[in-house]
């Protein structure tokens, strides 16, 4: 369980571009492949949004230090300012679950290449190459 939170939590870092050390690693497939089974809640070999939301509120909740409900520079750490701001759609200086979604999401369509709102791990692959 630990380890799901931790692959959440690593995989949330990434896709909010912060924290440029974890980005410098390269994600290998490996990766690739333990994220992908452990957000595919039932298995079925496509991620959806839903599964995605799962995944994300885990990560989220895990790096909400002090659990108002929103994401702080500090609570993220070391991080890329420009990310930051491009994932902060109010500019308010803290990220809220919908907007961390919101930008996930943005960024994930563009890879569901069949249009049908899930992802599959060849899709998923596609993203995590693109980073
Ligand atoms: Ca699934
Ligand atoms: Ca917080
Ligand atoms: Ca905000």
């Amino acid at each position: 369980m630990n380890r799901l939170v931790l692959a959440a939590a690593v995989a949330l870092v990434a896709v909010a571009g912060v924290g440029s050390r974890v980005r410098a690693a390269q994600v290998d497939d490996t990766t690739t492949q333990l994220n992908f089974s452990a957000a595919d809640r039932d298995g079925d070999g496509y991620v959806t949004e839903a599964e995605i939301a799962g995944d994300m509120a885990a990560a989220f909740s895990n790096l909400d230090k002090n659990h108002d409900g929103f994401l702080t520079r500090e609570e993220l750490g070391a991080h890329d300012a420009a990310a930051f701001a491009a994932i902060d759609a109010d500019h308010d200086g803290k990220l809220s679950f919908g907007e961390v979604m919101a930008y996930k999401l943005k960024q994930l369509d563009t890879f569901d290449q069949n249009h049908d709102g899930r992802y599959s791990l060849e899709e998923i692959r596609h993203f995590d190459a693109s980073r």
